[in-house]
């Protein structure tokens, strides 16, 4: 495919449609309480239901699991829970059956500190691979102000040496050295090595994080909050990743999405210019930052706000780059819950406006496992409930040391925590929602009995058929892919309507992102699709409308 429409390089990983899967949380088949490759290898017809064309498997790497497989401590085998590596061949060679593209998620910011190379590299200062990590001597203190992403100092002291070792995140993953070439080689061999089994790409973790600036200064005070904007911003990242294109990737037809937390929407050409050769696509946080204040806690959002995010990318990417659309992943809570209405009378209604808003929208969508079938987030009450090892920092941070009560701090987490998408999928009403037969890792939300996939799938008009259809439309129109983008009411208080317009057609968007009836005033059109039976004159309760015009 090179040909081109409306301007735009035609490409299959542009068309395409990405259905996350969080290897943990999605099923059991073993009854040890812990989702496998043997569960999705049983729900490949399932994916293969919503149409989509790619999956996204978060890590499935053999690791100690700190950080539920972000943190990896053998890049070329699989995570002994998860199963073997012949039940991953399995399951690609399944998913190739079905049409189903493969991305699996590349970790390398940083490894496991229980890696062979750190396990080495801790031993003595001129261990051969000592120079893997970033050490620093530990004689007069932290070596600087950085602090990790999951609270505390970025810095800890290793007894064997005295030195200090640099993890962005948890003490448990060590920050590679991107620096040293060797370390380079490393990461483009064990990605050759999973491009060859046949895998079609990757998600990069945390990808912009992997050049430090030279000397590591320290955070300034007004740096302090948020310092994902100076770590993603050393000045050898682009130079890295042109080179990891060329060496790894540039033989194989792959695609790439890099977590691009801390790049602004200015330095977003940087990534993913396609005259640059280096990314196909980043995901930018500005969608999912929107309810953080300057310190991360919630805050409420207004519509304008979020619209005005899509104009601005509109206005900011040209012909030569290439957006993705995501409002969920494993680090954010249920869309259903956070951007549409989760209780009863809304769930569905809501939940189906927000797939017609991820769908129709420019840029490659990505559907979070459990979204298909508007799972919503959990009613935590107790700090004891939550798995992530980020909100157990805050705690320590936050409630131990008196700053913050715990109900404040609940209240908070019931906004943001991460563990709302990581609580496993619900399959069937019965026992921890047919998950596992055994004790689930995570507890299951108990409205498990009313939403799940089997319910889903009898009823016709589920938010999981919703979504193939509205998948299907996607791909029967090129506008809704390729189309530019008007947002013809900026400043409309509940209402979010654009259109999708190439040479062909033009397709108009209608949204009623409030519970209460709005009439708006925009042209009639054909309508095509939506999430009510019939045409009203009026937007109903969170409807959503997709006409020609
Ligand atoms: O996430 C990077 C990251 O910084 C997020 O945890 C971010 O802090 C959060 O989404 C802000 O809302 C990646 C992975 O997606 C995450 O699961 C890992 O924990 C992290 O890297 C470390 O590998
Ligand atoms: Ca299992």
């Amino acid at each position: 495919m090179t040909d081109t429409l409306n301007g735009y390089t035609r490409r299959w990983w542009k068309e395409a449609v990405v259905y996350q899967i969080y290897p943990r949380a999605f099923k059991d088949s073993n009854g040890d309480g812990i989702g496998d490759l043997g569960g999705i290898l049983e729900q490949v017809d399932y994916i293969k239901g919503l149409g989509v064309d790619v999956v996204w498997l978060s890590p499935h790497f053999d690791s100690p699991n700190a950080d539920n497989g972000y943190d990896i401590r053998d890049y070329r085998q699989v995570m002994a829970e998860f199963g073997t590596m012949a039940q991953f061949d399995t399951l690609l060679a399944a998913l190739k059956d079905a049409g189903i593209r493969l991305i699996i998620d590349l970790v390398v910011n940083h490894s496991s500190d229980e890696h062979a190379w750190f396990v080495e590299s801790r031993l003595s200062r001129d261990n051969p691979y000592r120079d893997y990590y970033i050490w620093r001597p530990g004689d007069d203190g932290l070596p600087n102000n950085f602090t990790s992403i999951f609270t505390g100092p970025a810095w800890t002291k290793d007894e064997v040496t005295g030195d200090y070792y640099l993890h962005l995140f948890a003490a448990k993953q060590p920050d590679l050295n991107w620096d040293n070439p060797q370390v380079r080689d490393e990461v483009y061999d064990l990605m050759r090595f999973w491009l060859d089994k046949g895998v079609d790409g990757f998600r990069m973790d945390v990808i912009p994080f992997i050049s430090k600036r030279p000397g590591l200064p320290d955070l300034a005070e007004d740096q302090r909050a948020k310092p994902q904007f100076v770590y993603s911003d050393g000045p050898k990242v682009h130079d890295y990743l042109q080179e990891m294109r060329r060496e790894a990737l540039a033989p194989y037809d792959t695609m790439t999405v890099g977590e691009a937390f801390g790049v602004t929407l200015a330095q977003t050409p940087l990534f993913v210019d396609d005259r640059r050769a280096e990314l196909d696509m980043i995901f930018q946080f500005d969608v999912v930052e929107i309810d953080r204040d300057a310190t991360g806690k919630w805050t409420p959002w207004r519509l304008q706000d979020f619209k005005a995010i899509f104009a601005r990318h509109e206005a900011a990417l040209d012909r030569h780059c290439w957006p993705t659309v995501f409002f969920s992943n494993h680090d954010n809570p249920r869309i259903v819950s956070r951007y549409g209405d989760d209780r009863p009378d809304w769930r569905e209604t809501s939940a189906k406006l927000m797939a017609t808003l991820l769908l129709t929208m420019k840029g490659t969508p990505f559907i979070y496992q459990g979204d298909e079938l508007a799972m919503t987030n959990y009613p935590f009450t107790d700090i004891a409930q939550f798995d992530d090892l980020w909100v157990k920092g805050q705690w320590r941070e936050e409630v131990d040391s008196g700053r913050v009560s715990p109900d404040a701090f609940l209240a908070n987490q019931m906004k943001i925590s991460r563990d709302h998408a990581r609580t496993p999928m619900q399959w069937t009403s019965g026992a921890h929602g047919g998950f596992t037969t055994g004790k689930p890792w995570l507890a299951v939300n108990p409205n498990a009995n009313e939403i799940n996939a089997a319910q889903a799938l009898a009823d016709p008009s589920s938010v999981y058929h919703y979504y193939a259809a509205m998948i299907a439309l996607r791909r029967a129109h090129p506008a809704l892919v390729y189309g530019d983008y008007e947002d013809l009411l900026p400043e409309h208080p509940l209402v979010f309507a654009y259109t999708r317009t190439t040479a062909d057609e033009t397709l108009l968007v209608e949204l009623n992102v409030s519970d209460e009836e709005v009439a708006v005033d925009l042209p009639a059109g054909t309508r095509l699709f939506g999430n009510y039976d019939d045409a009203a004159p009026v937007l109903r309760g969170w409807e959503a409308r997709v006409s020609r015009l």
